[in-house]
């Protein structure tokens, strides 16, 4: 049997409401075919336009094979390239930030346009045709704030997603925040592993102490099921709504992602130890009410937020290979804000740096146990792992569409 075949065979044979087979979390095989059927063709979240506010600002990220290089041009536009010299193929931006005029690669100083087209290629003027070898594009989108690519050829449909989710983030006017601290750890653990660790909070209790603090444990806030019998959050989807904040639970069709506002434990107004903001300013003058919650804001396979009244958590999760993953978080807060005066940096990124490292010992642990030829698909909770099932449930279609060969896929 082919890859393929084998890992249909193993899709079909998925029990409902059981974690998946070894392969799925372990085989190098399976890992190449989820970068093809998933990363390598979907809508992935790559960094904040924020992070790009003048032109000639960039970042790069690394999507399975591809690297990728995200820039602002001069007419303001954010585009996105492969990250792949035209001359020989070295990747041209080496820095994971930074702003240049062009964009030089390193190798023989063939220089780009920030809109991709080549401006001078050193020594060969007269032996090309410039207009031949310009820098691929990536299809790029954006939306709230998010800056969203695509290495595929085709890319998938944009625009269901960019209408669910943008009047939720319209309030909190994340383009205009800035990026005040990010951490990249690497998980060994196959990136399934970190979402579905994600997806739920029955590990809460006993591994996040700094989280338990602010975060409610109620399945209703991480999950997918009862949301809307929830008293809880029906009421404060209600008072946020009252206040201009649309807050109510979408999730799309395809489960690809979701969106709601959830209340955190009474009282708490940010993620800090003491349950206080964490910054003096809010992220924007238009929210001002502290108690708002969290807006939670799933798309996979690439990011899961939070996003309080005076900081934005956001975080990024890139395949590395079958048990490595690649998790970044950042913190956005008011532009406006300074540290040290308005915010203290260790209060603002204490609790979900350690809420991060615990997650990472969590998914590592469970990594190392399924690697054990021992291991056999488990049941999930029905309580506590609608969210979990939930993501299983859409990997497995998204998997099963793309191994089929469906050709236009709408997620
Ligand atoms: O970050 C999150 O949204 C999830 C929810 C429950 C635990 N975990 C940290
Ligand atoms: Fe980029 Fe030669 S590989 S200039
Ligand atoms: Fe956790």
């Amino acid at each position: 049997m082919s890859p393929h075949q084998t890992m249909l065979a193993a899709v079909e044979a998925h029990r409902p409401g059981y974690t998946l087979a070894r392969d799925f979390y372990c085989d190098p095989a399976f890992f190449r075919l989820d970068l093809e059927n998933i990363h390598h063709r979907d809508w992935l979240f790559a960094g904040h336009d924020c992070e790009i506010k003048r032109a000639g600002q960039f970042f790069t990220l690394q999507i399975g094979d591809y690297p990728v290089v995200v820039v602002r041009g001069n007419d303001g536009a954010i585009r996105a390239f492969h990250n792949s010299c035209r001359h020989r193929g070295s990747r041209v931006c080496t820095a994971e930030h930074g702003r240049a005029k062009r964009l030089v690669c390193p190798y023989h100083q063939w220089s780009y346009d920030l809109d991709g087209t080549l401006a001078r290629a050193r020594h060969m003027e007269g032996e090309i045709d410039k207009s031949q070898f310009g820098l691929k594009p990536v299809h790029c989108r954006s939306v709230g704030g998010y800056v969203f690519v695509c290495v595929g050829r085709d890319a998938p449909d944009w625009d269901a997603f960019s209408a669910t989710v943008a009047p939720y983030l319209a309030p909190h006017d994340l383009s205009d925040t800035v990026v005040v601290h990010s951490s990249t750890i690497v998980e060994n653990g196959n990136w399934k592993l970190v979402w579905e660790n994600n997806r739920e909070c029955f590990h809460c209790a006993a591994n996040h102490p700094e989280l338990c603090r602010s975060y409610p444990e109620a399945p209703t806030a991480t999950g997918v099921d009862a949301v809307f019998s929830d008293p809880a959050m029906v009421e404060h989807w209600a008072r946020c709504e009252a206040v201009g904040l649309p807050s109510r639970f979408a999730i799309a069709d395809s489960g690809q992602y979701r969106v709601t506002r959830a209340p955190l434990i009474e009282g708490v107004e940010s993620y800090t130890m003491s349950g206080r903001k964490a910054v003096k300013r809010q992220l924007t003058p238009r929210v001002t009410e502290p108690l708002i919650g969290t807006l939670l804001l799933f798309h996979y396979p690439t990011t899961w937020n939070h996003v309080l009244g005076d900081v934005a958590t956001t975080f990024r999760v890139l395949p590395i290979d079958a048990t490595h993953t690649e998790v970044t978080t950042k913190w956005l807060v008011n532009k406006d804000a300074v540290a040290g005066v308005d915010y203290d940096m260790d209060e603002l990124t204490k609790v979900w740096l350690a809420t991060n490292d615990q997650d990472r010992r969590v998914v590592e642990e469970n990594q190392r146990g399924i690697l054990s030829p021992a291991y056999e698909p488990g049941p999930y909770s029905l309580e506590h792992e609608s969210g979990v099932m939930q993501f299983v449930d859409w990997y497995l279609g998204a998997t099963r569409r793309a191994l089929q060969g469906e050709p236009k896929l709408r997620r």
